[in-house]
């Protein structure tokens, strides 16, 4: 069964097309610095916001029009696993990810939503065996049902801990079965909504345990995905442990967790943290901890994620620019965890919105290496901070300047000279770059 029977494959036909169906920027084989950009870029699809969302709100019911909207439970399940194959193919997608009850129906006993989880699983290791698409990352959804009201790896009741535990036991085993190349942990609900009612020091030292006991496990069964933790603020819960890249890494370093894991950065998490993505990229890059990216992007009128599609070039350019400062994604890649709007509601948005977003990054991605190849910023960084290279800056730098040392230089270094930092004409340049390639 197919589900975009009007859509045909989504080739790339450069920039004077007028095909909406056609990429005007995202050439996969096209080599710009020193790769293809499909392997600079290693697209996926979140199965979420794809196939399982629909469209509604807090004040309105769903919108989406989609070809499986005849089915329900497993039959669903199924079909979607069809539209998703589908839908890679057709937009050359070589990724996806999920979390666990996106791809199937929770039963009434944690063994019947395990047995619906390996009826899916079974078919997506098929389809991916027949298609050669892959699983960038799976994770466990330990927010939506009630039962996680109060947490999950935090949780206030030991017997929730306990069933987290299991489905981060079977998330596990899933991820090896499908041969994922990272295992993500978000905590909606690793958190607390007031510290009247909460012990914030034994619900963060339990989460450092359950993460200790995944990496047991996933040695035990041999599956080696990098682990990664995606960082959020705020919502659902009011505050989040896992706040942003420079919290989570503190949290890993104080539990020894550091080695085990990296982090999946998302656009909008930044945002809400009151970062840019390009702040959390390159925090999490000089602590060598940058692992994937959730693509979207927020508004800035608004104080929730709405994850929508990326389209913003300055946004795209400068991540891809930390991407590739970093040395690149390495196992990691660019998930759109996006949705179309609610007014978006056919099924072509999805394909439209999809082109949006991989277009963005690729055009991000080509400024990007023009800006390390033509030395741009690096060149007025170096410059910026050259007096460190030499005299005293490289007493600093070498460790060999001692306080005793400094004062005697700043008492006969009078006066201080001082250069301005430039910043609106280095923006201007940075338009210029964008908007040439
Ligand atoms: C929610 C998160 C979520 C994670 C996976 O805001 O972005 O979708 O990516 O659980
Ligand atoms: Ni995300
Ligand atoms: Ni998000």
């Amino acid at each position: 069964m197919t589900y975009f029977n009007n859509i045909d494959k989504i080739e790339f036909e450069g920039k004077g097309s007028d095909n909406p169906f056609a990429f005007k920027h995202y050439n996969p084989k096209e080599v710009v610095g020193g790769k293809t950009m499909e392997e600079h870029l290693r697209f996926a699809v979140a199965y979420w916001h794809t196939y399982v969302g629909n469209g509604s709100d807090p004040f309105g019911a769903g919108t989406a029009l989609r070809g499986w909207d005849q089915y329900s439970g497993l039959d669903l399940a199924k079909a979607r696993v069809e539209a998703n194959f589908e839908f890679m193919d057709k937009l050359n997608i070589p990724y996806y990810c999920f979390h666990d009850r996106d791809i199937a129906p929770e039963g009434e006993t944690l063994q019947e939503t395990n047995k619906n989880l390996d009826i899916i699983v079974a078919q997506l290791k098929e389809q991916m065996k027949a298609t050669g698409k892959k699983l960038l990352w799976n994770t466990a959804n330990m927010f939506t049902n009630p039962r996680f009201v109060h947490g999950a790896g935090t949780a206030v009741n030991a017997d929730v801990y306990a069933y987290a535990a299991a489905q981060v036991k079977k998330g596990l085993e899933v991820g090896k079965e499908l041969g994922a190349e990272n295992y993500v942990f978000w905590g909606g609900r690793e958190g607390y909504e007031t510290l009247l009612n909460t012990d914030m020091a034994l619900e963060q030292d339990n989460l450092a345990r359950l993460y200790q006991m995944a990496i047991a496990y996933a040695n035990e069964i041999g599956f080696d995905a990098q682990f990664l933790i995606e960082p959020k603020p705020k919502e659902p819960t009011k505050h989040q442990y896992d706040f942003d890249a420079a919290t989570t890494i503190a949290f890993l370093q104080k539990y020894g967790l550091k080695d085990h894991f990296k982090l999946n950065l998302e656009a909008n998490h930044a945002t809400l943290a009151g970062h840019t993505f390009e702040h959390e990229i390159r925090v999490a890059a000089i602590n060598g901890m940058l692992g994937s990216l959730d693509a979207n992007q927020g508004d800035l009128l608004l104080g929730w994620d709405t994850d929508e599609f990326p389209t913003d070039l300055y946004s795209t350019t400068l991540t891809m620019y930390e991407v590739l400062k970093a040395g690149g994604i390495g196992r990691g890649g660019v998930n759109f965890d996006a949705k179309v709007r609610r007014g978006s509601f056919e099924s072509d948005d999805l394909f439209l919105a999809h082109i949006a977003g991989m277009d963005t990054f690729a055009w991000g991605l080509k400024a990007a290496v023009k800006l390390i190849d033509g030395n741009v910023l690096d060149g007025i960084v170096d410059n910026r901070y050259r007096s460190f290279k030499e005299g005293i800056g490289a007493d600093i730098v070498s460790g060999k300047a001692t306080l005793a040392s400094l004062e005697q230089y700043a008492l006969q270094n009078n006066p201080i000279k001082l250069e301005s930092g430039r910043q609106e004409r280095i923006k201007l340049v940075l338009n210029e770059v964008i908007y040439s390639v």
